[in-house]
This record gives structure tokens, C-alpha cells and sequence, in this order.
């Protein structure tokens, strides 16, 4: 059953006491985060389980016998079954731990590189994060592969039609990002995946900006790969996470070899270890990744359709007043969206609003947002990113602003 937001009770000012941080002033004023599409803010939950670990039982994983070792590597392990769960994949060896969404897709581009070859094409959307676009083009360079574009429109949606153009069986791989940062526009990942596996092409999906707000379940979607940053979603930095299919996972080669990836090692062979350690390399994050389960126990206890219905309340509310500005045009107007609003006034820079309302104590991400590709075809050189969580409040969307108001007069 959908529940109207409005039905929902969701109690804010008690999920904003789990943060510290949203407590403190900046240049003398109360903080406002919104930048949350960059990273999001932490709870003491997550706090907690850091301090917990490095107070009790930091200790190197899957190699020790003593106790520690035991109680860290049954902490990371317990973590990735949360994340398993999650995510709905059918294994926890499906989960492989990575320092990010940017590291996760590193990984699956390098595997490629043993799986094309001239001729073979792959595509990405025009609407992707530089992180998703960069890898590829240096697997093509590597492969002689070719890549193709899925164009936008206007509104910051993809242009489905040409997709289909694009796809013929000379697709090995389609790569596309569940929400846009740039836009927050939600793409029809689940129409992508159908298409390109009608081809036989997989599907690698970044959702580093979908996990904050929306529970991917990759069994239901059949997606290939999904990839995520645990800072954006509650969790801390340099921990994040790559699904892949198993079928998948055992064909890609190893990323990285050392300790621990290994099953045994002499000059003349070396054969790896089983997954996930087949793609673990070293000593991981092990803290990062039991702070991530920590996270994901937090964010499921509020509940994502919760989340996810009070972060539109907010999203109108914002685009309603903001478009009370005049001359403020807002980048990607689809139907479907997160709760971002990139928007310009007039000419002015969007550093210069950026700035000046950062010395009211507003924090907003301004430039290309590291989709350069998004930016060119509005022909603009950035945008201000307003980017929300479900720890902000209609009264902080006011001050906001009031605050871009005072910066459009000081710079009209
Ligand atoms: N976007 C933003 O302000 P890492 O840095 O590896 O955790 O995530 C990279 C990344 C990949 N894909 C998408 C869709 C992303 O949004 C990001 C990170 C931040 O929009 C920082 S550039």
C-alpha cells in the first residue's frame, strides 16, 4: 500500500538530535547542511559503532586467531550480511567491500579489459558522474571498444528512444547511474537493464546517489553490478560497496593482488582466493565497513519509504519557493526525483551565491558537480546544488532562501 506523506509521522527534531554536527554554528549562524548529495552528515549511532570498535576490539581481519582478531572479522563479515540484506543479493559473496562507488567501478572496468575487444561497444548516459564516465573511456582506450552516449533532454531525463537506437548486439556493457547528482533526476533503470539484456549486454548501475533515498533490491531489478559510497547514506568516508552478480564476479579477474586475495602463492603460481576475498586485496576498511552496517541499521529503522515520502515534502516546498525568485531557473524538472534542486539566477556565478550564503551558514555544493557532461548541454559553467536529507526542516529551506534572496540583491 502507498502511504500519502502526509499520513506519515515523521518526527524530525528527535532524528536531528542523533546528529551532533547539525548542532553548530558556522560564522555565527546555525548550520544548514545542504550538501548532502556530497556526503551526508553522520549519527551518533554510527559515532558510536567507531568508537565501539576502535575502543574494544580493533584488530586485523581473517588472519588472526586471537580474540580480537576473531570479534573484528565476525563485526565485518556480520557487517556485509546487513548490506546483503539490504540489497536483496542472493549471496553475501556477492558484496564486495571497496573504498567507494568511484573504486567500485574502477574494479569492474579493469575486469573488462580482459572481455572486449575492437568492435565491441559499450554506452554510457550523458547524465552520468565523471566516476562513471572516466573508467570506461580508459577501458575503450585500452580495449579499442567504442562508446556511446545516451543524450538528455531538457528536463534532465534521458532520451529512452535513442537508447534503444544505440543497443545492437555488438553491446557488451551499459553503465548508467540510478539518480543523477547533477539533477536528481531518477532514471528507468529497470527499462535499461530489460533493453540491454535483451542484447545480452550487462548492466552496471552507480547508485551512489539513489542508496540515500531509495532501497535498490538488484534481484528485482536483474541489474549486473550496483554500486554504492557508504559516506553518502549515513556511513562514513573510504568505505563503500560493489555488487556483482556471482556469475560475473567469478569471470572478472582480480583487481589488485596481495594479502589476503590468495589462495596460495609460490614464484612460479600464484591462484586466488574465492569470493568476495578475490577482490579484497589487503587490509580493508574494517572499521568503515562495520560503521556502514551501523548506518544501514540506522537509515532502516526510520524507514526508506518514510525517508523517501518526507524528503519530497521538503523537495516542493523548496522548489515552490525558490521559484518565487526572479530568474531563477532550476536544472531538471522530471516527474521522478530526488530531493535536489540545481538552479542559476540570471548571470550570476554560482560561486558567488555559494559563497555568500555559506556566510549565513548555509552549505550547498556550486560548479559542475563533477558531471561535466550535464553542465555543457545546458551551456552553463555550474549550477548551485541544494541537495536534502530527511534530517532537514521546512525552517531551514526558509532561511535558505532568504539567504539566496540577500545574495541575488548583493549581486544583481
Ligand atoms: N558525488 C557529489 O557531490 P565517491 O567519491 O567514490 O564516493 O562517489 C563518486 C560518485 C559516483 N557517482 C555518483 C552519481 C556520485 O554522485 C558520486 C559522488 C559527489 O555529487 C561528490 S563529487
Amino acid at each position: 500500500m502507498k502511504v500519502a506523506s502526509s499520513e506519515i509521522k515523521f518526527d524530525v527534531e528527535s532524528i536531528r538530535k542523533d546528529f551532533p554536527i547539525l548542532s553548530r554554528e558556522v560564522n555565527g549562524k546555525p548550520l544548514v547542511y545542504f550538501d548532502n548529495a556530497a556526503t551526508s552528515q553522520t549519527p551518533r549511532q554510527v559515532i558510536d559503532a567507531i568508537v565501539d570498535y576502535y575502543s574494544r576490539y580493533n584488530a586485523n581481519i581473517h588472519r588472526g586467531v586471537h580474540t580480537l582478531s576473531q570479534e573484528a572479522t565476525d563485526a565485518y563479515e556480520a557487517a556485509r550480511r546487513k548490506i546483503q540484506k539490504h540489497f536483496n543479493a542472493a549471496k553475501s559473496h556477492e558484496i564486495i567491500f571497496t573504498s567507494g562507488t568511484t573504486n567500485a567501478i574502477n574494479l569492474v572496468a579493469s575486469g573488462f579489459s580482459t572481455l572486449l575487444q575492437e568492435g565491441d561497444e559499450v554506452i554510457v548516459s550523458a547524465l552520468e558522474h565523471h566516476s562513471n564516465i572516466v573508467p570506461w573511456q580508459m577501458l575503450c582506450e585500452k580495449t579499442g571498444a567504442k562508446l556511446k552516449v545516451i543524450p538528455m533532454n531538457d528536463q534532465g531525463m534521458l532520451r529512452m528512444d535513442e537508447f534503444q537506437k544505440l543497443l545492437s548486439e555488438k553491446t557488451k556493457l551499459v553503465f548508467v547511474n540510478h539518480v543523477s547528482n547533477a539533477l536528481g533526476t531518477v532514471n528507468p533503470i529497470g527499462d535499461i537493464i530489460k533493453s540491454a539484456h535483451k542484447v545480452g549486454a550487462a548492466v552496471l548501475v552507480d547508485g551512489a546517489q539513489a542508496a540515500p533515498h531509495i532501497k535498490a533490491d538488484v534481484q528485482e531489478l536483474d541489474v549486473d553490478f550496483y554500486v554504492v559510497s557508504a559516506h553518502k547514506m549515513c556511513g562514513p568516508t573510504g568505505v563503500g560497496v560493489l555488487y556483482g552478480k556471482e556469475e560475473w564476479l567469478k569471470k572478472l579477474p582480480p583487481y589488485q593482488g596481495g594479502g589476503e586475495m590468495i589462495a596460495t602463492v609460490t614464484f612460479e603460481k600464484t591462484t586466488y582466493a574465492d569470493l568476495p576475498h578475490k577482490f579484497e586485496a589487503g587490509t580493508p576498511n574494517i572499521c568503515g565497513g562495520i560503521a556502514f552496517g551501523a548506518a544501514l541499521d540506522y537509515m532502516n529503522k526510520i524507514g526508506f519509504e518514510a525517508i523517501a515520502a518526507y524528503e519530497h515534502e521538503l523537495l516542493e516546498y523548496a522548489t515552490e519557493k525558490l521559484l518565487e525568485i526572479e530568474n531563477l531557473r532550476i536544472y531538471g524538472t522530471s516527474a521522478e526525483k530526488t530531493a535536489v534542486i540545481s538552479f542559476n539566477i540570471g548571470e550570476i556565478h554560482p560561486y558567488d551565491i555559494g559563497t555568500i550564503i555559506d556566510k549565513l551558514g548555509i552549505a550547498v555544493r556550486t560548479g559542475h558537480h563533477c558531471a561535466q557532461p550535464v553542465m555543457d548541454y545546458y551551456k552553463i559553467p555550474g549550477t548551485v546544488r541544494a541537495s536534502f536529507a530527511f534530517y532537514n526542516t521546512k525552517e531551514e529551506i526558509d532561511s535558505f532562501v532568504e539567504a539566496v534572496k540577500r545574495a541575488k540583491n548583493m549581486l544583481s
